[in-house]
């Protein structure tokens, strides 16, 4: 086993393990354990689940194929539209007896989908989002107060299953009502805070308009995830609410958050390899991508007993690293996901990411952390309005220096973006924050053809 230094936070809380003999592996173990499970998988699906036989048998490969771990290439790859078509039930590999519970994905953006699990399954899941809070420092008998939605969203029982493993005391917030939120965190003072991480800068923007100072709450430590953020909006978060801010990734597919998490040294997020095997691709040849490119994350479930799923193209774009962390865990770190292969916004032929617009927006003084990208099609074109909140200094400027310093916002967008987005500048606190996951893109051409 390897060395296991402690990263100490400036208040001197260290981060620890969960599972030592399991976080610290080396990589020749970390292989060989997933490649036995990567077998075990196959040999769970392929008898029990229609689709992956079907697709196992059109593509000619039998679990026993599977020698090594570069096999995996022979292996079928599953997207969301194949969980649409089997939904509700048909990619369970075990009968309802042996279910314990479901979960769901929304179902905005079309048919919901859903997740199944075992109870084994959800002691996994603990287990990982467990490691989270401890490699945050989170020791067992210290409150979180998880403000991620409870029901079938993943984020409440993802991260209330890791505190329970830990050892800590949960108090079960789930979202919104953030008076609540705010005299939970006053009264029970926990040191550790789970939410979107816009809704931990809304609770930052209203303890401030409050008169309440960081220090005059106990948090030390943030997870937050659920959608992408970035290192701006980090530093604005711990400078906030008074905690380091940590990162915590996961999708509904693969059981939830968890997935990977991110440790005190905020260098990427570890991901939980003895459950999940990850991939890289080129999201256009479907080849593997080497250690350190961009390209699409792809997971295999190693360890999930209820709906194993292989090979799913998860549509995040990020890359991996399986250089030595400072936090002596050996698990591979993926970078933020900079966006989605399929989210990407076209617009007029060019290809924008909403974390580029943030990237820019959150190097502005005077700006708050709220915005909204709002694409439409007038005729042929594309346009795309960026809405932007300011501050109250800047709004009681005049009308000169408020129209000097929207087309200031507008060329910083177009050096980076490339085209022109028509900045719009909104009035304090007048774009609707979220109590979830913020929606930073409105897209009206949905469903429309050019020129209609
Ligand atoms: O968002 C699970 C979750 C709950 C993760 C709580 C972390 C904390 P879904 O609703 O299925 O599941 O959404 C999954 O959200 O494919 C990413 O595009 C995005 N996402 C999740 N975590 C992050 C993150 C939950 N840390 C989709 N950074 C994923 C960027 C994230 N994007």
């Amino acid at each position: 086993m390897s060395a296991t230094p402690q990263i100490l936070t400036p208040d001197g809380a260290g981060g620890s393990f969960l599972q030592p003999e399991l976080e610290t592996m080396s990589q020749a173990e970390i292989r060989e354990l997933q490649l036995q499970r990567l077998v075990e998988a196959c040999e769970r699906v392929y008898p029990k689940v229609p689709f992956y036989r079907r697709k196992f048998d059109e593509l000619g490969v039998k679990p026993s194929d599977i020698q090594s771990l570069e096999d995996i290439v022979k292996l079928p790859f599953t997207v969301k539209p194949d969980l649409r078509d089997n939904y509700p039930f048909d990619m369970f590999a075990l009968p309802m007896d042996q279910i314990e519970r479901v979960q769901s994905t929304s179902g905005t953006t079309g048919a919901p989908t859903t997740v199944a699990y075992t109870h084994q399954d959800v002691q996994y899941w603990g287990e990982c989002t467990g490691r989270g809070l401890a490699m945050a420092g989170v020791k067992p008998g210290e409150i979180l107060q998880n403000s991620y939605g409870y029901g079938l969203f993943t984020g409440g029982p993802g991260l209330d299953y890791g505190a329970v493993r830990l050892g800590c005391v949960v108090i079960p917030m789930s979202g919104g009502n953030t008076d609540r939120q705010i005299r939970m965190m006053q009264d029970l003072k926990p040191v550790a805070l789970s939410c979107t991480p816009s809704y931990a800068l809304h609770l930052a923007e209203v303890f401030r308009d409050r008169g309440v100072a960081p220090s005059d709450i106990s948090l030390r430590v943030g997870i937050h995830g659920a959608e992408p953020w970035s290192n701006e909006m980090r530093a604005q978060v711990e400078a906030g609410l008074g905690e380091t801010a940590l990162d915590i990734y996961g999708l509904t597919e693969m059981g939830g958050p968890g997935v990977s998490v991110e440790c005190l040294a905020k260098g990427g997020m570890h991901v939980n390899e003895d459950h999940y095997l990850a991939e890289i691709i080129d999201p256009e040849t479907l080849q593997p991508l080497p250690d350190g490119q961009l390209g699409e994350l792809v997971f295999t479930t190693l360890r999930r007993q209820a709906q194993p799923l292989i090979r799913y193209r998860t549509r995040d774009l990020c890359s991996l690293t399986r250089e030595t962390c400072a936090c002596g865990r050996t698990f591979a770190r993926m970078s933020k996901p900079i966006g989605r292969s399929d989210d990407m916004l076209i617009i007029r032929g060019v290809n924008v990411f909403p974390s580029q617009v943030e990237e820019v927006l959150v190097t502005i003084p005077g700006i708050e952390p709220h915005y909204q990208i709002v694409v439409d099609r007038v005729g042929y074109l594309d346009v795309m309005e960026v809405w932007v909140e300011v501050g109250e200094s800047i709004f009681a400027e005049t009308m000169g220096d408020l129209e000097r310093f929207q087309k200031m916002v507008q060329a910083k967008l177009y050096g980076v973006l490339n085209i022109k987005a028509v900045v719009k500048l909104k009035e304090p606190k007048t774009i609707t924050r979220s109590e979830g996951k913020a929606v930073r893109v409105v897209d009206k051409r949905k469903g429309m053809l050019p020129g209609s």
